[in-house]
């Protein structure tokens, strides 16, 4: 999905793209959807760029406290303003860690549950 297609069905299930909040979590989202979608290249999750802060935020607008862009990334800014992880099936060495890219593009995606 999209990057605000998966944000849609993740309310719909009461809940939101996954935020992030330490390695561990980190660890958790990345090793959840290697055994459940072991085939994903990119799992979407829920940083998104703010124009007016000029920094991404996650949903509930929090500025990240914990961060794993890949080397070079964010590299977008407005032009790259949805986040996602690569994912073990990435062509590229960065598992587990975030890039900034068009929300356009369609990709796996976590979802968390909102208490
Ligand atoms: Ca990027």
């Amino acid at each position: 999905m999209t990057w605000h297609e998966a944000q849609t069905f993740c309310r719909g299930l009461k809940g939101e793209l996954v935020k992030i909040n330490s390695a561990e979590e980190n660890e958790f989202v990345w090793d959840l959807a290697t055994r459940q979608a072991p085939s994903v290249k990119y799992i979407r999750i829920g940083l998104k760029w703010n124009s007016a802060a000029n920094d991404f935020y996650w949903y509930d607008h929090s500025v990240p406290v914990y961060k794993n862009w890949a080397t070079g990334e964010p590299n977008g800014n407005a032009a790259e303003p949805c986040g996602h992880m690569y994912g073990r099936s990435s062509d590229r060495n960065d598992w587990k860690h975030w890039n900034d890219f068009p929300c356009e593009r369609r990709m796996g995606f976590a979802c968390q549950r909102v208490l």
